[in-house]
């Protein structure tokens, strides 16, 4: 085995909490729902019980209408702001009684999550008995998003924080932000006393973060009254991206257990409204890049960013329009003095190659990218994005973000040993 597996395991292991793994230490003291899929994932290689476990804690803080949290509070850690006492999820009726969490959710990778862990299981029949009752889950969870956040039935789902997104301070919402006027929030930002604040948003972008909470707050969370009212409504080509692609992993699951005949024409049925809106709504021809749609104010961002390019990992892209994306991918993000993927495209002003969503690299992003790539059959550039991955975690360490400049890093930014950085890396090392 590899050294830097070895590495990357102890990571996992140091991560992991009672029943789910945290991000990292002290910056992120919680269960976060994206970063648990990815490290279920990386779990999978070498201890399937705590990948199951994973996923099963996950998913048991699932809200009675189906919503997955993007934070579970399991402890009392006042590392992190804001807390439980911020998000206030007891205010939805349906939120869960057993967990405090936040009140938004994060990209859906729990069906793509299961799937991973049924294709590395070597025992398909206990797998599939213990993943089955978390399918049934995650399905629901789909339900919730086509029923309450697909606004004009056409199949692509909105998100109403920059905090579901997962890619949380890119330039994308600066857009937004300019049209809101948020108070000036009193209160006390703990995660620049674990990492640089340079590499971290402004108290500006945190005044506008809280802001949308309080907006949903006042209103009980209810999806209805946020999608009237929320100044923040996009349609982001990531967030769909994970949600086709868990249930592509859906249908194929189901249809390995079988008797699942309703689900299975459900599924169907989202699958072809969503790739064809995706197609015709999201994608620019002019910038050759899918772009996000900003449903609040009725007009596209016309911004390349590294979502742009993830629909090649659930097989949304033509392959006229894959073509294209990879051009556009190549001239603006992937000259030989770069890294891929840079977060943020590297030719607009925009771009901050130290900042935290602005530009640099992210490895969970990567990892979906190599996998779109393979897909697709561009296995060059797919082994180059896995080979830089594994070049900038051999130079600087498990770290949450990289520069994505070659002649610039001295060192990693954000959270050191951090979760899917090590379990993605893991699941890179393993795939030829
Ligand atoms: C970052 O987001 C959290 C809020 O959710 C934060 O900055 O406090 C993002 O990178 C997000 O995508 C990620 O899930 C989370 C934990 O790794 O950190």
């Amino acid at each position: 085995m590899k050294e830097l597996q070895k590495q990357a395991m102890k990571v996992l292991e140091n991560n992991w909490k009672d029943g789910f793994s945290i991000p990292c230490q002290n910056l992120y003291p919680f269960q976060w729902n994206w970063d648990s899929g990815f490290i279920a994932i990386g779990l999978a290689h070498f201890d399937m019980e705590k990948a199951v476990k994973e996923m099963e804690t996950l998913l048991d803080a699932q809200w009675d209408n189906g919503f997955i949290p993007h934070i579970i509070f399991h402890t009392e850690s006042d590392t992190y702001f804001p807390g439980a006492d911020f998000h206030c999820s007891h205010l939805h009726p349906l939120a869960s009684k057993k967990y405090k969490s936040t009140g938004m959710t994060q990209p859906p990778v729990a069906g793509f999550a299961l799937h991973e862990l049924y294709k590395k299981s070597k025992d398909k029949t206990q797998i599939l008995k213990a993943i089955e009752p978390m399918l049934h889950k995650v399905y629901k969870n789909h339900e919730y998003f086509y029923n309450n956040r697909d606004l004009h039935n056409e199949g692509l789902v909105y998100i109403y924080h920059n905090w579901e997104s997962g890619t949380d301070n890119s330039p994308l919402w600066d857009d937004i932000f300019k049209t809101m006027q948020s108070p000036d929030f009193t209160f006390e930002r703990r995660d620049t006393t674990h990492v640089d604040a340079s590499q971290r948003p402004s108290k500006k972008e945190y005044d506008h973060y809280l802001n949308i909470i309080e907006i949903a707050k006042a209103h009980n969370y209810n999806d209805q009254k946020i999608a009237e009212l929320s100044p923040f409504l996009v349609q982001d080509p990531l967030f769909n991206t994970m949600l086709i692609k868990s249930n592509e992993s859906l249908l194929e699951l189901y249809k390995i257990i079988g008797n699942n005949e309703e689900k299975i024409q459900q599924l169907e049925a989202w699958q072809a409204k969503s790739i064809k809106s995706f197609n015709e709504k999201l994608f620019n021809k002019e910038l050759g890049a899918y772009i996000h749609y900003d449903l609040r104010n009725e007009k596209p961002l016309n911004y390349v960013s590294s979502s742009s390019f993830t629909p090649l990992y659930a097989g949304i892209p033509t392959k006229e329009y894959a073509a294209v994306l990879i051009k556009t991918m190549m001239e603006k993000f992937g000259k030989d003095h770069q890294y891929l993927c840079a977060s943020f495209d590297p030719t607009s002003e925009r771009y901050n190659p130290r900042k935290y969503w602005r530009g640099p690299v992210w490895i969970n992003v990567n990892w979906i990218l190599y996998n779109g790539l393979k897909k697709y059959e561009f296995t060059q550039i797919a082994e180059r994005v896995k080979n830089d991955s594994i070049a900038l975690v051999e130079k600087f360490g498990f770290y949450e973000y990289f520069d994505a400049r070659k002649d610039e890093g001295e060192t990693g930014y954000g959270g050191n040993n951090f979760s899917w950085t090590a379990a993605l890396i893991i699941d890179m090392l393993n795939d030829n």
